[in-house]
């Protein structure tokens, strides 16, 4: 532990000082808290990949199908508690040095852990809309007892998270491309980095300048790009840098 510590530190004092920070996470924030990842093991469901489950044709051709993978995974979703990864980002914002959380999580851990200055960017399970667009919108308060769940006008609800194939929410690219215009520092944290239009905001921001640390198990075509790379589980290694970063700033 001393090692990342020294490697940590000796980073940090690198920096100038550091007031606006940007956060990207992936699912790989969660595994602390018990939840898989999407392409890691016990990453496919019956067999099929999450870009064939999280897509309309998955959807329109297997209703049951994918809101049973849904209702497993909001199962743990609900069963499980935020990690020290999650807290060490509260910790962040509430001494003032986040600008922005950007989760692809859809686990709302975040949330349970106080996180406010987040955007979910590919959506979120607890609330769902109608698949064919009558307007009629529900939240969840824990795994859906009937699946498929059916909407009023015939069809079905489906969560409303982004599928692939459905384009992210243009004011959360907006609110993402100012934050990293301002940014000083870009965390990532357990994110393969594969999935876009997400995958580009590191390389957005190591393209104007911006100092980049990438906390992951496995080395990612991000890591290769980051000025730091913590290769120690993010609930073990991000709390101590959080800490070291929070020390150095005041
Ligand atoms: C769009 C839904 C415009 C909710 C998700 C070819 C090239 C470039 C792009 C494309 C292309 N073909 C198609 C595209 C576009 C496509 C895309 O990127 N496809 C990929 C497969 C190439 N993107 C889209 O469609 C996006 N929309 O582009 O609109 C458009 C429109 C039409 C046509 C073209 C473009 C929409 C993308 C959103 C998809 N929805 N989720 C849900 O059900 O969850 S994505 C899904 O993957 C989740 O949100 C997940 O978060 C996300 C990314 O995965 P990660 O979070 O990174 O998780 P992963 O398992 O991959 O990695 C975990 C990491 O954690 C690993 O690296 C592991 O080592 C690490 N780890 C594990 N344990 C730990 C750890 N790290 C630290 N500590 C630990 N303890
Ligand atoms: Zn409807």
């Amino acid at each position: 532990m001393q090692q990342i510590t020294k490697r940590i530190t000796d980073f940090i004092n690198t920096l100038d000082n550091i007031n606006n920070v940007v956060v990207v996470v992936g699912a790989g924030i969660s595994v602390g808290s018990g939840l898989t990842t999407f392409r890691g093991p016990g990453g496919l469901y019956e067999n099929k990949t999450v870009e064939e489950l999280a897509s309309r044709a998955g959807f329109a051709e297997d209703p049951l199908l994918v809101w049973s993978w849904y209702k497993a995974r909001m199962e743990r979703m609900f069963e499980v508690e935020p990690n020290s990864a999650h807290h060490a980002l509260v910790k962040l914002e509430r001494r003032g040095l986040l600008s922005l959380l950007i989760t692809q999580n859809v686990d709302g851990l975040h949330r349970r852990a106080g996180q406010s200055k987040l955007i979910e960017i590919h959506g979120t399970v607890v609330k769902t809309h109608c698949f064919d667009h009558c307007g009629r919108t529900a939240e969840l308060d824990g795994p859906p007892e009937d699946i498929p769940v059916k909407c009023e006008c015939g069809s079905y609800q489906r969560p409303s998270v982004v599928w692939f194939g459905e384009q992210l929410n243009s004011e959360h690219l907006q609110k993402v491309d100012e934050v990293i215009d301002n940014a000083d520092l870009m965390i990532t944290v357990g994110t393969s980095g594969y999935v876009y239009p997400v995958a580009n905001f590191p390389f957005v921001a190591k393209h104007k300048g911006v100092k980049l640390v990438d906390f992951n198990i496995n080395r990612t075509q991000i890591s290769d790009m980051a000025d730091l790379f913590v290769q120690v589980p993010s609930e073990i290694s991000l709390p101590i840098f959080v800490d070291e970063l929070i020390v150095r700033n005041f």
